[in-house]
């Protein structure tokens, strides 16, 4: 089934017969870490989970990132596999441009530039891809870096795919969706990212969500964990279910970090976990069981 183009209606996300529509889905870890992108493992989130979308991570500045020393050909063809089998399962797939060391999406542009272009000419038929520009800029000021960067590669995926849903980074690892209050992208299918680690984020980070909703502005949390904002430490449920309220309260979309069975307690599997799909209660993490439970419950259609 060929999944229809989801559309920015005021600040929510809609289906084109104008219904609100709430994503929620698993972001893998980076990409140099394919372990767990099959056809097994998506099926899972889609069919144990009520996930509907697949984020996946590809880190521009990292020992074997993208724009580092990574093999740019192999990382590709491991995003392009991702893209393909969400798409046989009729699953949403975010194409993540994981910015992070490099603060400022400034930095790789041009190589931002360059991927865009080659994947929304790929993809151009894809209704079911979403563009994720910069992951998680920092001491980049929405209004002078991160908005002119958006300007400049928005164009660049509208060239090829004048309808995908976008999806834009905020300053401060995405958390200050109220810096776009009143400085918004002239462009239609547009979201801002605002990511949480209930552990650490609380109710100052939730304020400035609330803040910048009620000023419109369309909010898609394309990563968060019930964890600290290391990706590992304590597991906080308390904030954690205020954060998942919220967002089922909103309509709010959300990813979940990460796909891996790397020894933190964001991963989904436990570290000895090595079967790539087919995972039972036992395999997942103490996050892992507390979010699919919380996620598989609130699904509202
Ligand atoms: C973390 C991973 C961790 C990895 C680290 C650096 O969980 O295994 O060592 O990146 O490569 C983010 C980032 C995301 C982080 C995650 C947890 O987008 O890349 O992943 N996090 O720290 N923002 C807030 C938390």
């Amino acid at each position: 089934m060929k999944l229809e183009r989801l559309k920015v209606k005021g600040a929510k996300l809609t289906d084109t017969a104008g219904n609100t529509v709430q994503l929620r889905g698993i972001s893998t870890l980076g990409l140099r870490y394919p372990g767990f992108i099959n056809e097994g493992a998506f099926k899972t989130f889609r069919d144990e989970w009520g996930a509907d979308t697949i984020r996946l991570a590809l880190y521009t500045d990292e020992p074997g990132g993208y724009c580092t020393d990574g093999d740019k050909e192999e990382l590709k063809r491991i995003l392009l596999d991702g893209v393909r089998i969400a798409t046989e399962l009729s699953m949403y797939v975010i194409v993540d441009w994981h910015i992070l060391y490099d603060k400022s999406p400034m930095v790789y542009k041009d190589e931002a530039i360059r991927f865009f272009d080659e994947m929304a000419k790929r993809l151009a038929d894809h209704t079911n891809v979403i563009y994720e520009i910069c992951n998680e800029p920092q001491e980049s000021p929405f209004g002078t870096v991160i908005r002119p960067y958006a300007e400049e590669i928005i164009p660049v995926i509208r060239k090829y795919s004048p309808d995908s849903l976008i999806i834009v980074g905020t300053d401060n690892w995405s958390q200050d969706v109220d810096d776009v209050i009143g400085q918004r992208i002239d462009d239609d299918n547009v979201m801002y990212a605002l990511h949480f680690y209930a552990a650490t984020h609380k109710d100052k980070l939730r304020r400035k969500a609330i803040k910048a909703l009620e000023a419109g502005i369309p909010i898609f949390i394309s990563e968060c964990n019930i964890c600290d904002a290391s990706g590992d430490g304590i597991v906080d449920t308390e904030s954690g279910r205020e954060w998942f309220d919220l967002a089922d309260d909103h309509d709010l979309s959300y990813m979940i970090w990460n796909l891996s069975n790397k020894d933190e307690s964001s991963s989904i599997l436990k570290p000895h976990v090595t079967k790539p799909s087919g995972w039972s209660v036992e395999d997942y993490t103490e996050s892992a069981l507390w979010i699919k439970n919380r996620m598989a419950g609130s699904r509202k259609k």
